[in-house]
């Protein structure tokens, strides 16, 4: 079975790549499975729904699986948010790091016992002949005061993961594997695929 990753985020990709690789699975992108533009509208009320909508509007003929990822960080000071709109948290202008200055903005000067935040992704994998499989993963961590390493994507610089205490920007990516949001949906779908017997 090959898996379409429906996502138009590098980050995420290579970290599909990466985790579902080591596991045996075989991946590739969009591009490689012939799908040029797939970008629906996410109007769902869920990281769930948001991952349906993706996992669907994907679609790729044949003998593919598709896997849709919908992430966010929810930073409780600002409660919750930016949440499901992490991705276009401060409007269309910003970049990566243009989000990163405003989500630092906002938060100011609250002490660090209170930047309490964590990363929450929803996984949706539909099989060839439409089974449906939805999980979720989440880690636990605080927001630094300033960016800190130069690794992953978003906001992973600001990110201090409760387990190590190093934010995810500064963790290598088999690092970040072993507990990000990301690794463990992904270990839940692979729990899930060894049910069914599929490869
Ligand atoms: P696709 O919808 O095409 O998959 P996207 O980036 O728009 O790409 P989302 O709507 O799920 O994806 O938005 C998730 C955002 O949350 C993402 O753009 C990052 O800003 C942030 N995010 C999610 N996972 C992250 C991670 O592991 N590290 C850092 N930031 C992350």
């Amino acid at each position: 079975m090959i898996f379409v990753i429906a996502t138009n985020n590098k980050g995420k990709l290579a970290e599909f790549e990466a985790i579902m690789g080591r596991e045996g699975y075989r991946v590739c992108s969009m591009a490689e499975a012939g799908i040029e533009n797939s970008a629906p509208e996410e109007n769902g009320s869920s990281y769930a729904e948001n991952a349906l909508i993706k996992a669907k509007a994907c679609n790729p003929s044949g003998e593919y699986a598709v896997i849709a990822d919908d992430s966010g960080l929810e930073v409780d000071v600002l409660k919750g948010a930016p949440g499901m709109y992490s991705a276009r948290y401060g409007g269309a202008g910003l970049d990566d790091g243009g989000r990163r200055r405003k989500l630092l903005a906002e938060i100011g000067d609250t002490p660090m016992e209170e930047r309490t935040a964590r990363f929450v992704c929803a996984i949706c994998c539909i099989l060839p002949g439409g089974k449906t499989i939805q999980v979720e993963g989440r880690c636990e961590g605080h927001i630094a005061f300033e960016e800190k390493g130069e690794n992953g994507f978003g906001y992973d610089p600001l990110f201090i993961l409760q387990e190590t205490g190093l934010t995810f920007g500064e963790m290598s990516e088999p690092e970040k594997a072993v507990y990000s949001h990301r690794a463990r949906a992904i270990q839940a779908l692979i729990a899930r695929l060894k049910e069914e017997n599929i490869k």
